[in-house]
C-alpha cells in the first residue's frame, strides 16, 4: 500500500468513526442498558455510570441520581420533558422521540430532578 492510499483509508476510518459516534451510540454496551421504549438517564457522559430508566413519569429520582444526569436517551416515541426539580419545577427541557445526548454540556449538567412522558409549559431548550 503506497502512503497516498494509506492517507485515504486512514480518512475513510476517520470519518466512519466520527459517523458512528453520532449515529450509532448503541455500539457502547451501557447504552443497550436502555431498554425500547423507556427514557433512559446516565450520572456520565458516553451513557456511563448510575442509571435509571421509566416510561412514566417520576416526580424525583431519587437520591442516587438526583442532579446528576450527565447523557440521556429518549427510546419513546413520544416527547419527555425533564425539570430542574422535583415534583416537575424549575426549568423544563423538551426532548424529542428518539433524541439522545453522549453529553448534554455544562450549562444543564448535574441538575435533573424529575422528569415526565410530555412536553413542557416554557421549555428553556428543545432536543430533538
Ligand atoms: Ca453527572
Amino acid at each position: 500500500m503506497n502512503k497516498m492510499r494509506m492517507l485515504a483509508v486512514g480518512a475513510a476510518l476517520l470519518t466512519t468513526a466520527g459517523i458512528g459516534a453520532i449515529n450509532a451510540p448503541a455500539a457502547s454496551a451501557h447504552y443497550s442498558q436502555c431498554p425500547n421504549y423507556d427514557f433512559c438517564i446516565w450520572d456520565h457522559s458516553n451513557y456511563e455510570g448510575a442509571f435509571m430508566h421509566s416510561r412514566g413519569p417520576v416526580d424525583k429520582v431519587g437520591d442516587r441520581m438526583n442532579d446528576r444526569m450527565t447523557s440521556f436517551w429518549n427510546r419513546s416515541q413520544g416527547w419527555f420533558s425533564i425539570f430542574e426539580h422535583d415534583r416537575f419545577g424549575g426549568y423544563c427541557i423538551e426532548i424529542g422521540p428518539g433524541a439522545s445526548r453522549a453529553n448534554i454540556g455544562n450549562r444543564f449538567n448535574d441538575q435533573l430532578t424529575s422528569f415526565w412522558p410530555g412536553r413542557c409549559t416554557n421549555p428553556v431548550e428543545i432536543w430533538r
